[in-house]
């Protein structure tokens, strides 16, 4: 295997090694570049965790370095709210941002700033690891981000099992021998709170050694159409469904908990919070028949190496967090929770809170700490729901929302109620965006702090190897030098601290950076931390928190204690990473409940229940939509890249060829979309893919709107889904949105 990492020759490009941060996949690839041009991407081969695997937005990131519409400088607004946004020094931009924002949080409170952090900034070290800085030193309530727009029933589900917020467990899809997908299309997706770079050649694997698969989703996706069996349940009906598969296990007799069982708790307590939950009982309301709910029961309890993976379309429903429990719950209860082809927890080298503390024991994870000001929801992983913004900073009162940091994030486009979030964001007395585009929630703000091309970046994986396939450690640094002038994330973040904290924008961030590392190091109980941060030379910013978080993880050097151990020169001394194996057996070492056992039966969760069997009762829509990933799009904010915006229109309503003749509607035509008097218009894809009753519409579409500054994205804009979508529908325990199955009208356009 080559290395990678070459330096250019006469006639050779030189090669690079990158791991990709466009999405959770975090393939590992090779990048070829001439002096200051690429000139080609693949997937690097020796890459540990994904083999060579690459998807088409891989091959973008070419376009995105590029991309002459990506922010190379500052803009801000030099006349106030309504004067233009104009380029700027990047001290003029932290002048503005200190002239203004302290003075709202000194005359309103903390609160008065929100923060809100977007999907790349889990992707990013700099993003992740400075954000959690920014939010102590905002000290506001008022935190959102994409998570309550994602996964954050997953998050609560298994915080509450388990102790840890991110202690998901896993499929083992390289042992497992029948894989249940729910509400997840890999294919498109390329997987998500799963690290499975090419699940497609995984599941070829899985079916080549007698293996099935199984997807349980309203759509006939990519991925069903590679499965054994396809379950077209009706949107929104996860947890009824998987309630009923709970039931049939306690009424079958077929309840095994195998090696688990020690650590297992409230199975007893199960049995009677499903009993009303009989296969006969929701198929009608899943749209699966009751019998083949009991087999699909019966062949997981049957199946020594079985598991069931959930995602987004089950937890962005009305209950999501009830879905995602009860396919812990079946796992468990079918003796697949923590073996071998069943449901395994990944053991990260760094950051996981899974391997700190003391082993198998911890306080667990908590909600409700504080309480959003006009709904009263919890907060919950210290977070209020997003589709709550608007209403924080629209309406008055002690508390409102007055000023916003918003990171790597387009709730204008990405979340319900967006356009009137866009209508608030004016409202702000103060916005900062730092985003490498002026998007459609980024063109509010009065400072645009533009990011560095990805390629301009050394990368770690903060959260993904806590959610992998496999368990390996990576470190790229960057492919190229970042442009004269232009500050890296993390400093940005940390002046923005320095602001907030008095210090003012001309603060040195490194000594403010060295100070904050040293809080951190005597409140996690470090006594000579003088010695520890001289041991962490000569890395600065993440990667200094990534070499301290190595060291002290579960395969570190101990800081010399455990000599061969990881430090992160190790691990960036092997481009491709350092395989740290399949993923093995943890309990009980993995939890951190206060029990220090597993909790099946959560009385916040079985509260919930009689909610989900009084929807059994309700009438089902005529008409609901769900969304739609594809492989060349991402969320909001890869229509701008000319390779990925190539091709056929995507942002299409796909409709049933009855529901079609029904509403007068045929293939191409355009079709308006509502709901409560919001309207949006889409062209028909006529196909049987969807079920009759359901429409599919993908997000992240309507880059219509006036301000954002995306040329490419602007020619072919497409329909906004949220701008239907109703932002009062929430999962009420995670305060997750309801993105799916919501009913709309649809009609042809005369
Ligand atoms: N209806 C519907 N809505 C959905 C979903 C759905 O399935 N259906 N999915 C939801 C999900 S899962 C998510 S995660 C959210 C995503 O919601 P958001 O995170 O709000 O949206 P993104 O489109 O990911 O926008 C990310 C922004 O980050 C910027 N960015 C990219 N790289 C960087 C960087 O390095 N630094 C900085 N500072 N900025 C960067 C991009 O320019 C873009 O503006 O959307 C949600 N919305
Ligand atoms: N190409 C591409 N890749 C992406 C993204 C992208 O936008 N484009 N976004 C990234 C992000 S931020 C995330 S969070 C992940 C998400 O990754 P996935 O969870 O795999 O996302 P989707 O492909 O939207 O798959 C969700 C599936 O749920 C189905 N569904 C809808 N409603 C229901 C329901 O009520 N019940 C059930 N059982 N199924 C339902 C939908 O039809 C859809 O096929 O993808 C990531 N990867
Ligand atoms: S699947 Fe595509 S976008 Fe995702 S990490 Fe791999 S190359 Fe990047
Ligand atoms: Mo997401």
């Amino acid at each position: 295997m080559p290395d990678p990492n070459t330096p250019a020759s006469a006639d050779q490009p030189e090669r690079h090694y990158r791991i990709c941060p466009l999405c959770e996949a975090c393939c590992g690839l090779e990048i070829s570049t001439r002096g200051t041009q690429v000139v080609q991407v693949r997937g690097w081969a020796g890459d540990t965790l994904s083999d060579g695997y690459l998807c088409p937005k891989g091959v973008a990131i070419k376009d995105l370095h590029t991309d002459p519409d990506r922010l190379r400088q500052p803009l801000i607004r030099r006349g106030g709210r309504s004067s233009p946004l104009e380029p700027a020094s990047w001290d003029e931009a932290f002048a503005l941002i200190e002239q203004k924002l302290p003075p709202i949080v000194a005359a309103h409170g903390r609160d008065a700033l929100a923060l809100v952090a977007g999907n790349p900034s889990a992707h990013k070290m700099g993003l992740l690891l400075y954000f959690a800085r920014l939010g102590r030193a905002a000290g506001s309530k008022n935190v959102y981000s994409a998570s309550t727009l994602d996964q954050m029933p997953r998050q609560l589900a298994s915080g509450l099992m388990y102790g840890h917020w991110l202690s998901v467990g896993l499929p083992d899809i390289a042992r497992t021998e029948l894989l249940v997908v729910i509400g997840a299309n890999p294919l498109a997706s390329n997987g998500s709170m799963w690290t499975v770079p090419d699940f497609r050649g995984k599941a070829r694997d899985l079916k080549a050694r007698g293996g099935r698969l199984v997807v349980i989703d309203p759509r006939r996706t990519e991925t069903a159409a590679i499965a054994d069996q396809h379950l077209a349940i009706r949107p929104g009906a996860d947890a009824q469904l998987l309630a009923a598969l709970v039931h049939t296990l306690f009424d079958e007799g077929l309840v095994r908990l195998g090696p688990a069982e020690p650590w297992l708790n409230g199975v007893a307590e199960l049995r009677q919070a499903v009993a009303g939950f009989t296969p006969e009982a929701v198929a009608a309301h899943c749209g699966i028949d009751a019998n083949v709910i009991r087999q699909l029961a019966r062949d997981l309890a049957a199946t020594p190496r079985a598991v069931v993976y959930s995602r987004i379309g089950s937890c962005t429903q009305t209950f999501g967090t009830l879905a995602s429990w009860l396919v812990d719950v079946l796992n468990a209860l079918t003796g697949h929770l923590d073996v071998p082809g069943g449901q395994l927890w990944a053991k990260a080298a760094a950051f996981a809170a899974n391997t700190q503390g003391t082993p198998g024991r911890g306080r667990g994870v908590a909600t409700g700490r504080h309480h959003a000001r006009l709904s009263g929801a919890p907060e919950v992983f210290g977070e209020l729901p997003i589709v709550q913004l608007a209403d924080e900073i629209l309406t008055p009162g002690p508390g409102r929302v007055r000023a916003a940091i918003v990171l790597g994030a387009n709730p204008v486009l990405s979340a319900p109620g967006g356009a009137r979030l866009a209508q608030a964001l004016d409202q702000l007395d103060f916005m900062v965006s730092l985003d490498i585009y002026c998007n459609e929630t980024a063109s509010h703000a009065d400072v645009i702090l533009p990011g560095l091309s990805p390629l301009e970046e050394g990368h770690y994986d903060v959260p993904f190897p806590q959610l992998s396939w496999r368990n390996t450690a990576r470190y790229n640094p960057p492919v190229f030098e970042r442009p004269a002038g232009q500050p890296p994330e993390w400093q940005n973040l940390l002046r923005l601290i320095a602001i907030l904290k008095g210090h003012g924008a001309q603060a040195d961030v490194l000594a403010l950076d060295d100070e904050l590392l040293a809080d951190d190091l005597r409140r996690s109980g470090v006594a000579d931390t003088a010695a520890v941060m001289a041991a962490l030379q000569p890395w600065q910013g993440p990667e200094r928190l990534v070499d301290l978080a190595l060291r002290s993880g579960p395969y570190g050097d101990g800081f010399g204690r455990q000599p061969g151990g990881l430090t992160l020169a190790r691990v960036a001394a092997q481009p491709g990473g350092i395989d740290l194996g399949e993923l093995q057996p943890r309990l009980p070492e993995v939890l951190r409940t206060p029990s220090g056992k597993v909790e099946l039966a959560p009385p916040m969760l079985l509260a919930d229940l009689p909610r989900a069997l009084a929807a059994l009762a309700e009438p089902p829509a005529e008409m609901v939509v769900i969304g739609r990933r594809d492989v060349r799009s991402n969320n909001s904010w890869m229509h701008n890249l000319p390779t990925l915006a190539k091709g056929p229109e995507r942002c299409t309503l796909q409709l049933h060829p009855a529901d079609a003749q029904r509403l007068g509607l045929e293939d191409g035509a355009l079709a308006a979309i509502s709901r409560d008097g919001r309207r949006i218009q889409a062209p028909v894809e006529v196909t049987d893919a969807v079920p009759p009753g359901v429409a599919s519409l993908p997000h992240g579409w309507g880059h219509d709107r006036p301000g954002s500054r995306l040329r490419v994205a602007a020619e072919r804009p497409g329909a906004n889904l949220n701008e239907v979508l109703d932002a009062r529908l929430i999962d009420p325990l995670s305060g997750n949105a309801v993105l799916s199955g919501v009913a709309v009208c649809i009609e042809s356009v005369a």
